[in-house]
């Protein structure tokens, strides 16, 4: 299998998600890094491989891949283990939906872009920016935290990893960096801190970028 790119940011919470994909497969790939703090996914070149201007990008077998989730499906599709989600009908279903409270729900009202227009065009204060992203965060978590409650095992869904931790991760590091409280959510936080500890993980975390800084 060629050696992957992944075009990503090591703040960028969906970009951390597919670090961890990768490294839990065991795909090697370098990294290219678009600054969003330059705002480098708007840059002509990068658009031009990336109409939608976000990071993650994965290039990986001559395809130009986006969406974290479906480069999670594509992972899946070409390296077996470990699965990203159970193979019966509803393990499957339970897992995309944790994974899409995180993935649809929470993060793209928490998106840079968002908070950004919040902050220029609509003119509010940065005390109202933050209060914004906390409000929507703490919101979405409590969903997770409910839903996740009634079948949550070692990991968020029973006691096979899956992509539904793989969201958890990513999106409790950007709260925190966010000062949102988190002790509600007691199930969350249990197992973030044991995801946290494995290799994979930690490998992928934004700390552990040659670009952290
Ligand atoms: N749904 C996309 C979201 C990608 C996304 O929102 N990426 C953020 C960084 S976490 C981004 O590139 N933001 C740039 C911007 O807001 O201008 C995915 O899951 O890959």
């Amino acid at each position: 299998m060629a050696d992957a790119i992944l075009h990503d940011y090591f703040r960028s919470s969906a970009s951390y998600r597919v670090r961890i994909a990768l490294n839990l497969k065991g795909i090697s790939y370098s990294h290219h890094n678009v600054d969003l703090r330059h705002d480098e996914q708007q840059a002509a070149a990068y658009k031009a491989l990336n109409p939608q201007g976000f990071v993650p990008m994965l290039e990986m077998d001559g395809e130009r891949l986006t969406q974290s989730l479906a480069i999670f499906d594509f992972l899946d599709a070409h390296v077996k283990e470990p699965p990203l989600v159970p193979s019966d009908p509803a393990g499957r279903a339970h897992v995309l939906a944790l994974a899409l409270t995180v993935a649809c729900d929470i993060h793209p009202l928490n998106n840079l872009r968002v908070l950004r227009y919040l902050k220029t065009e609509l003119g509010q204060s940065q005390e109202a920016v933050d209060s914004w992203y906390r409000h929507w965060c703490l919101e979405g978590l409590a969903a997770l935290e409910g839903l996740a409650k009634p079948t949550a095992g070692k990991f968020l869904y029973g006691d096979q990893l899956s992509m539904a931790d793989i969201c958890l991760v990513p999106q409790l590091y950007n709260a925190r960096r966010m000062d949102t409280p988190l002790g509600d959510f007691p199930l969350l936080t249990r197992i973030d801190a044991m995801l946290t500890q494995l290799p994979a993980f930690v490998a992928a975390h934004p700390d552990h970028q040659e670009t952290a800084s």
